[in-house]
């Protein structure tokens, strides 16, 4: 974490109004470093996001922030185009004296500052059916807002991000190197990811045969990652855009599930406590359909059900790799956090395949 006055230096290469007050770290997410900066402009208090993109994650800043900036330029445009209430809809990059939206200190860290969005807050478990309904409906609307973006193809930020058997194969690497030697400790979570190998092609071979269409996608739909307005309950903001790129909306929709309908923390050791909650399932399903229902196109919404399962067991693949690798990728707070989360969306895979097909009756009747 920086010093003050290593983020009153940053803070000033930005155009930002008011005077630097103070940082404090903010957020929940597993990657960048996040700080809420408030700034004093004549007696009145601002408040910006300031983030470091993370170096491991993400190898070409230039890129990631070149697709954001052209992201939010467009969503910008169409909420115009539209009459829809901009000021907080997006998120709004702040630029340097030289018109660039991000600055590089002297360690080579990238950083970026957007507009902070007041009286909204983002959840980790979601309160309840009508916030899920607005949460994917408003997941859906961004996928909707960018069908049209112009210009050339986004850059791949993360080159297989959502390539589910590679995971495994990354997990199988990781296994065979066993370089803080946890093996030994996780032989039942290995076995619960390769029996379910099978299926883990599904979604690519759907699009390599022509069956589902790649699509501009957020491919980081945890409902965290959107804000919520505090007194409407509506979804305003969607936010953590370094993944936007091609994709697959049924990622997209899948993260929504494994994040949206589960009954507990992602890190809940509990897991008694995990389940996936058909309600919210159900209200997911809507609100998604609600907004893209009208460019979804069959065989996108025959594997919707399906899509929540693999991207849960994916997720949690990931979390078991970083864990035998030694905590290289997600952030922890504990020795063993990689590993409870893994347990934790296994857990919930299970759930997931138990009500199967209750999701797909219910996919019938809408
Ligand atoms: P990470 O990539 O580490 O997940 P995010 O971009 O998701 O980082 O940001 C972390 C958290 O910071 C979000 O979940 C949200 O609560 C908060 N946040 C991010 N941007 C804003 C913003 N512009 N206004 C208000 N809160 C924000
Ligand atoms: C990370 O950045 P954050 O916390 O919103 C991760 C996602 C995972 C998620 C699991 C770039 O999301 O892919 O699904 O953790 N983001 C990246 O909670 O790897
Ligand atoms: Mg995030």
């Amino acid at each position: 974490m920086l010093k003050q006055r290593e983020l009153r230096a940053i803070c000033e290469k930005f155009i930002m109004y008011g005077d630097f007050m103070v940082g404090v770290p903010f957020g929940t997410g597993h990657i960048n470093d996040t700080y809420q900066i408030t700034c004093d402009q004549g007696g009145v208090r601002l408040h910006y996001i300031l983030q470091r993109i993370n170096p491991n994650v993400f190898a070409n800043p230039h890129k990631v922030m070149e697709n954001v900036d052209r992201v939010t330029a467009h969503l910008l445009e169409k909420f115009r185009a539209t009459n829809r209430n901009m000021k907080r809809r997006t998120l709004r990059l702040l630029r340097t004296y030289t018109n660039i939206p991000y600055v590089f200190d002297e360690n080579g860290d990238c950083y970026r500052s957007y507009v902070f969005v007041e009286n909204a807050r983002s959840y980790d478990v979601l309160d309840g059916a009508e916030m899920a309904f607005s949460v994917a409906r408003a997941f859906g609307e961004f996928q909707c807002d960018l069908i049209d973006l112009p210009g050339p193809r986004l850059h791949e930020t993360i080159p297989n991000f959502h390539n589910t058997p590679q995971r495994i194969v990354n997990l199988e690497k990781a296994v065979e190197q066993d370089p803080c030697g946890r093996v030994k400790d996780v032989g039942a979570e290995i076995e619960f990811v390769l029996q379910r190998r099978d299926d883990a092609n599904l979604l690519i071979r759907l699009n390599a045969d022509g069956d589902i269409p790649e699509r501009i996608t957020h491919n980081d739909t945890k409902v965290n990652n959107l804000l919520i307005d505090d007194f409407s309950g509506e979804g305003v903001c969607v936010l953590d855009l370094d993944t936007v790129m091609p994709g697959l909306v049924l990622y997209d929709f899948g993260d929504m599930v494994r994040t949206g309908t589960s009954t507990a923390e992602e890190d809940e050791v509990d897991l008694r406590k995990v389940e996936m909650d058909f309600p919210m399932f159900e209200a997911i399903m809507r609100g998604y359909l609600s907004s893209a229902g009208g460019f979804l196109t069959p065989a996108e919404k025959e594997f919707m059900p399906f899509s929540g399962e693999l991207i849960t067991l994916e997720i949690g693949t990931r979390f078991l790799t970083d864990y035998i690798n030694g905590d290289t990728y997600f952030k922890i707070k504990r020795p063993t956090h990689n590993l409870e989360r893994a347990r934790n969306q296994f857990k919930l895979v299970t759930s997931i395949e138990s009500q199967m097909d209750a999701m797909r009756q219910l996919l019938k009747t809408l």
